[in-house]
């Protein structure tokens, strides 16, 4: 495969005004028509360039071009393209082609769906549905007419407004749809289906009246109304945050159940996977109904920043989501607790956005080349993108920053842009110089931020030293300093923080500050401290990078209970627990748990001043994930043995209180999806699991209760859950069996059922998730399931899928090789895990690698999975 190079880009030579398009669907194929208006690109230097149109699996039936049918000779059909080489200045290209939905499994392009016809084009789809010069800097008008049978399909749908409807012959029916915005065509949507419609309304702020509504499948008539609450909020949060009003009559949501990726912008017209919108109280869980907030608001939020300013070419993918998922973010932290979501998104980044920076396919926010654009919808692109613009904001504060956002949409409406429009317009309005700040674009890796200390007693000065480096990462060596904004406090011994008075300065000293480093060394002198002051560094996360401070676990200690920032607070527990558990891995079985840490939960469930929802995330361990992700040369079998001796350890030492905390959170009144309400059922599901690990009868009996009682799925599923994690295999084997009778008829209910087994090493060993692909609900086509067994086993059940002989990996070779036919960008994701080979002890790594060489060694690999896998094998 080819690759493309930011530094080759070049404006397109001919420009598209209006596209009309005609779509006759049936059951054996689609006929699309399609009339493009294009004109010569006066910006491109090419005057007598031919005419490029993108296609793929695409059935050429006519061209015309202003009317008068083109024949061999004077256009060329490439396959992948349709080359027209002589066309005048302006003209109407008129194309027809063929397709197959019904036969598509890729899920790009137009394809069926339970039943329904829906489409997915970002990043390349569109080709798969006509020739089009498809390039987000090519925007244009659409007017689309659907046509099919009206008694199959009696809901049609695309982007912008209905214009036009009516019947046809054979019991066909049409419905024309206009969308006044040009627009890339990736962003274009179609759907079709026999779908309920849900209505709602939503006033503007300027006083218009928007329709809402929602189509989904009879079944989920009933799992509509929080998506479409949440809908509603965003609106209006877009609206008193950043000032964007929604700019069409009507904006619709569709759920489809196969879809690769979670949720899509199209302009008017999202398209969600359906487990990322459809929720009732007995079927979703707390964390996914946060999710459906989260991510209805980011599609919602993209009709700013995507769709009125969207991306030049695909490498200023972050510009759209790095913002976006910042706006989301911002958006959850107003709906919940700001310090969860913060330890949510930086557990997240550190977890997994740290392990892909220094793995073989760590790129830059703005990445420099690509092979197959579906491989960088990354934690890169979108997370440390978000991390980036979050800087920013820290930086200039909420005011310019809103200035700047607000700059940057005025000046850019209707435009295809870069990143560095982005920062420039922050630039502008601020009149900050982000220059060495771009650095963060171009340059992958995590920085490391070392700190040093040293205390004066006589004079009374705390001298710091901070210094950065950025590791070398694929094709990047030698990097320059970046500039971070690092925000810290100081605690005195009694846990009051104490002032931050840089020499020289004078005036009245802050409690809190944003060092600002720019050089790869700095030393800061706090003078007028008359006590050694503890460090609190890097609070709230202020910037993606690895702070190395030697921190006593005394410190640590301290901080885990009296540093004023929550965040930090958390994190001090964090980087405890790490430190106990990995002074354990490889060590004799005889060697003990430190006994403080005991102590320190012990307090923290004692604590009834804390806000519940910070214990609750307090009370997690770190995950096996992140312990893999800090080792040096990860022995997996040896951590997880560590990092269960110390749950046993603390489960023991904690026992009453665990129950008590377990009584005091059991449930009392209705369903709520508050902080508090979510932070109680948070903490008895812990204090349950933990229980349930040291094969605590009593818990085991409040356990199958609250399985059978419950009343909502976040108790149902922690019942289930803990069970299943459980050492009672008969209760377990009778639990998961009374959950799928209950919820067989679920499909979404069923993925929890999958991966709750394909992530546990008690349920989940390789021969039980073999049982599971057998599974009569499992299904290959459909990626929700793949997901939650494959991906749940490989990126989860971390010993089983490290196991010793290498099946695991032997495993996912064979499932990525099978699923690279059907569906490439799938099947590329699921390389993942093995990609970071590297990273293991060897006697891992090496069968690690043999998987790839496995992978990388099957006749006629997709685009996607080639790039994976050579790159990690380069
Ligand atoms: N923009 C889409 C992602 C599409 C991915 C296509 N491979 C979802 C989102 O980020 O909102
Ligand atoms: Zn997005």
């Amino acid at each position: 495969p080819q690759t493309i190079y930011l530094s080759e880009y070049k404006v397109p030579a001919y420009l598209v005004d209006q596209v009309d398009l005609r779509f006759e669907l049936f059951e054996d194929g689609a006929r699309v028509h399609s009339t493009l208006t294009v004109r010569r690109n006066p910006d491109s230097g090419e005057s007598a360039a031919p005419l490029f149109l993108h296609g793929d699996s695409l059935q050429l039936e006519s061209v015309a071009l202003n009317g008068s049918p083109l024949r061999t000779g004077e256009f060329e059909d490439r396959g992948d393209a349709l080359v027209v080489p002589s066309v005048p200045e302006k003209f109407e290209l008129q194309v027809v082609t063929w397709i197959e939905p019904q036969n598509n499994t890729r899920l790009e392009g137009l394809y069926k769906s339970s039943g329904m016809f829906c489409t997915q084009c970002e990043a390349e789809g569109f080709r798969c549905i006509t020739f089009y010069p498809d390039r987000p800097d090519v925007m244009a008008r659409f007017r689309t007419r659907i046509e099919a049978d009206k008694s199959a399909y009696p809901v049609l749908l695309s982007n912008g407004n209905p214009v036009d409807n009516g019947e046809l012959e054979n019991g066909r029916h049409f419905v024309t749809w206009e969308d006044p915005f040009p627009k890339p065509a990736y962003l274009f949507a179609l759907v079709a289906g026999d779908l309920v419609e849900k209505k709602d309304t939503f006033t503007t702020c300027s006083g218009r009246n928007i329709d809402l509504r929602m189509y989904v499948e009879p079944r989920n008539a009933k799992k509509c109304d929080f998506a479409m609450d949440a809908l509603k909020r965003s609106m209006r949060w877009d609206e008193d945050v950043y000032g964007r009003e929604y700019d069409l009559d009507i904006f619709m949501i569709v759920a489809v159940d196969d879809f690769n990726m979670g949720a899509m912008e199209n302009k008017g017209l999202n398209i969600f996977n359906s487990s990322c919108v459809l929720a009732s109280q007995e079927t979703a869980t707390d964390a996914a109904f946060q999710r459906i907030e989260a991510i209805v608001a980011h599609e919602y939020f993209h009709n700013w920043s995507g769709n009125r300013v969207t991306c030049r070419d695909w490498f200023q993918l972050s510009l759209k989501e790095g913002f976006t998922v910042f706006r989301d973010s911002q958006f959850s932290a107003d709906m919940g607790s700001p310090t969860v979501k913060r330890i949510e998104d930086a557990t997240l980044l550190r977890t997994a956005q740290f392990a892909e920076d220094a793995g073989p396919m760590a790129h830059p926010v703005r990445p420099a080349s690509y092979m197959e654009i579906s491989n960088f919808y990354t934690l890169t692109i979108y997370e440390k993108g978000a991390e980036v613009v979050r800087m920013i904001h820290n930086l200039l504060g909420d005011e310019m920053f809103r200035k700047g956002s607000d700059l940057y949409f005025q000046r850019h409406d209707g435009q295809a842009v870069t990143t560095d429009d982005f920062v420039r317009a922050m630039e502008d309005a601020s009149g900050r110089d982000l220059g060495q700040f771009r650095l963060w674009y171009e340059q992958a890796g995590t920085p490391v931020v070392s700190v040093s200390d040293e205390y004066d007693e006589s004079s009374g000065i705390y001298r710091l030293t901070v210094r950065q480096s950025i590791p070398d990462t694929p094709g990047q060596t030698g990097k320059k300093p970046q500039h971070i904004p690092f925000a810290l406090g100081l605690l005195g011994a009694d846990g009051q923080p104490l002032p931050l008075k840089l020499s020289g300065e004078s005036g009245e000293a802050p409690l809190e500050r944003v060092l600002e480093l720019s050089q790869a060394e700095h030393c800061f002198e706090f003078e007028g401290l008359s006590e050694r002051p503890v460090p609190s560094l890097l609070r709230d996360f202020s910037a993606p990078v690895r702070v190395h401070y030697p921190w006593t676990r005394e410190q640590l200690l301290f901080l885990m209970s009296h540093d004023p920032d929550g965040f930090n607070r958390w994190d001090a527990g964090q980087r405890l627990a790490v430190d106990v558990i990995q002074s354990l891995v490889g060590a004799p079985e005889s060697a003990g748990v430190e006994p403080r840490l005991v102590d320190a939960y012990r307090s923290l469930l004692q604590d009834s001043e804390l806000d519940q929802a910070l214990m609750a995330k307090m009370l997690q361990l770190p995950s096996e994930a992140y312990l893999i992700e800090l080792a040096e040369q990860a022995d997996v079998a040896a951590i997880h043995q560590a990092r269960e001796k110390v749950l046993g350890y603390l489960a023991e030492g904690l026992r009453d209180e665990l129950m008590a905390c377990y009584r005091r959170n059991v449930g009392q009144g209705d369903y709520q999806l508050t902080p508090e309400a979510i932070a109680r059922r948070s903490l008895r599901n812990t204090a349950l699991g933990w229980l349930l690990h040291i094969g605590d009868q009593e818990a085991l009996a409040l356990a199958k209760e609250q399985f059978r009682g419950a009343d909502n799925m976040t108790d149902r599923l922690g019942a289930l859950r803990a069970l299943v994690n459980s050492d009672f295999a008969e209760d377990r084997t009778q639990a998961l069996e009374a959950f799928y009778k209950r919820f067989s008829d679920d499909p979404q209910v069923v993925e929890l059922w999958f991966s709750v087994q394909a992530s546990s090493d008690r349920a989940g060993q390789l021969p039980q998730i073999r049982q599971l692909l057998d599974h009569p609900a499992f299904d290959w086509k459909n990626p929700n399931k793949v997901r939650s067994v494959v991906g749940a086993f490989a990126a989860q059940n971390l010993a089983a899928f490290h196991n010793p002989d290498g099946s695991g990996y032997e495993f996912l070779a064979e499932q990525v090789c099978r699923l690279d036919d059907s569906n490439p960008q799938i099947a590329a994701r699921l390389v993942a895990p093995l990609t970071r080979w590297r990273k293991f002890a060897p006697g891992y790594s090496k069968q690690m690698k043999s998987a790839l060489e496995r992978i990388r060694d099957k006749a006629e690999l997709s685009r996607d999975v080639y790039e994976v896998v050579h790159k990690s094998l380069a």
